[in-house]
């Protein structure tokens, strides 16, 4: 996957206006945005065939897929037949649930990022402890994308170890969790950014700001 920028917009505003606001200011910059439950639920899944005709972007809809095999293809299907180009699972579900993701994607000609460890304080608590085993499942199952934590390097730095140079990460936790950008860039290939640029005065400053001091 090539990500303008290595920068990936997380629109997670609660209304369509709202999002194409945003888009509008920001789609010279960018040409990948994830879209989560916030604005799934308040729009629909519509607003991944508005967003892509709109502007063209390449959408990642993060649903942190987490259920069973025959659930997680259903969730999967739909995702990708309302046009979505990639779908988050979670990995703590074990491989039966994964491989179901990894299916759908296939059948669709479409990607699946999977989750390892996630960016929030309390990652800690649980999934931290089978981050690295999370991660050798995904390379065990030839899963080329991932998704690992800008707020903690170390661990990022661990994942990308077993994971490969080969493999894509991108990386969310940057500005309002914490993280910075640019350190996280050594270790991953594109870094999530959703509230330090949409809730800025001037998203559009703020995105070009932020590209700046990636380089
Ligand atoms: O571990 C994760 N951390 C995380 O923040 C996995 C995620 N998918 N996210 C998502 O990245 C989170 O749901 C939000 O959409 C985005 C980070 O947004 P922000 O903290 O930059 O506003």
């Amino acid at each position: 996957m090539k990500i303008k920028n290595n920068l990936i917009l997380a629109l997670d505003v609660m209304s369509e206006s709202e999002a194409i606001e945003i888009c509008d200011s920001i789609k010279e910059y960018l040409d990948t945005i994830k879209i989560g439950y916030p604005l799934a639920l308040a729009e629909g899944l519509e607003i991944i065939k508005k967003l892509k005709d709109k502007f063209g972007f390449k959408v990642i809809c993060d649903f942190k897929v987490a259920d069973i095999d025959a659930t997680n293809s259903k969730i999967c299907d739909e995702t990708f037949k309302a046009g979505a180009d990639a779908i988050i699972c979670h990995g703590f579900v074990g491989s039966d649930s994964v491989q179901a993701c990894l299916d759908m994607a296939e059948k669709h000609g479409k990607e699946l990022f999977l989750l390892t460890e996630m960016s929030h304080p309390g990652a800690k608590m649980f999934l931290q402890k089978d981050a690295e085993a999370i991660a050798q499942m995904g390379v065990d199952m030839e899963i080329r994308n991932f998704i690992a934590p800008a707020t903690r390097l170390d661990r990022l730095s661990t994942i990308r170890d077993i994971v490969g140079p080969e493999a894509f990460i991108i990386s969310p936790g940057v500005g309002k969790q914490g993280g910075d950008g640019k350190k996280a860039l050594e270790y991953s290939n594109a870094i999530i950014v959703g509230r330090s640029i949409y809730e800025s005065e001037n998203p559009k400053i703020a995105c070009e700001e932020l590209i700046k001091s990636l380089n």
